[in-house]
């Protein structure tokens, strides 16, 4: 049974950046939906919804396949938002910026940390539809960017995402309507780096 995380701060706290009512909506509404329609596709599979989310996902050949795409899509779901509520934090901007070895790494793959966030941003613009860009490390330790549709997580391609933006028309329509470029630009703003960084470090290594 998988129950819905409550939200590391309030639901107003990164305004002006992602409104009030965005946050109320997308994490009472559509992560709340996520996680009841996962819990619904896994009624009768009790050992599969007993395992973390990550390693069912990370596992997705090991689920029947008359619930796979019902697990993909509501496990995504619920996996994608678990992770993008924790790597942002409230505003101020500039507080906690990479550091160690995440910076390090930054620098050698992208060489330096504005080259990534542009990658980064390119990477959510060039999202075709509803999905998510996402900063993974790959199976052999690598740092990479991933661009995938609907709610499809990293981990069924058996990545482990650190940084994640979810680029749905849910996630910043009613403020910025169709001006996802400046959505994209004021959440950085709001990027939790701590967080990401000690992400990274897991990632590493596990
Ligand atoms: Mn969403």
């Amino acid at each position: 049974m998988f129950t819905l995380p409550k939200l590391p701060y309030r639901h107003n706290a990164l305004e002006p950046h992602i409104d009030e009512k965005t946050m109320r909506i997308h994490h009472g509404k559509h992560h709340a939906a996520y996680v009841d329609n996962l819990n619904k596709a896994l009624e009768g599979y009790k050992e599969l919804s007993a395992k973390p989310i990550e390693k069912l996902l990370f596992e997705i050949d090991k689920v029947p396949q008359v619930i796979r795409q019902a697990v993909i899509n509501h496990g995504g779901g619920n996996a994608n938002h678990s992770l993008f509520w924790k790597i942002m934090r409230p505003p101020p901007a500039g507080r906690g910026e990479p550091q160690g070895g995440f910076l390090k790494t930054i620098k050698k793959e992208f060489s330096s940390l504005e080259k990534f966030k542009e990658q980064f941003t390119q990477k959510a613009m060039s999202v075709f539809g509803s999905g998510w860009a996402f900063l993974v490390i790959t199976p052999s330790k690598s740092l990479t960017l991933k661009r995938h549709s609907f709610q499809n997580s990293p981990y069924i391609y058996g990545n482990i995402p650190i940084l994640g933006l979810d680029v749905w028309e849910h996630a910043y329509y009613l403020k910025y309507q169709n001006r996802k470029a400046d959505y994209i630009e004021a959440w950085w703003n709001i990027v939790n780096w701590e967080q990401v960084a000690k992400n990274f470090d897991n990632a590493v290594s596990s």
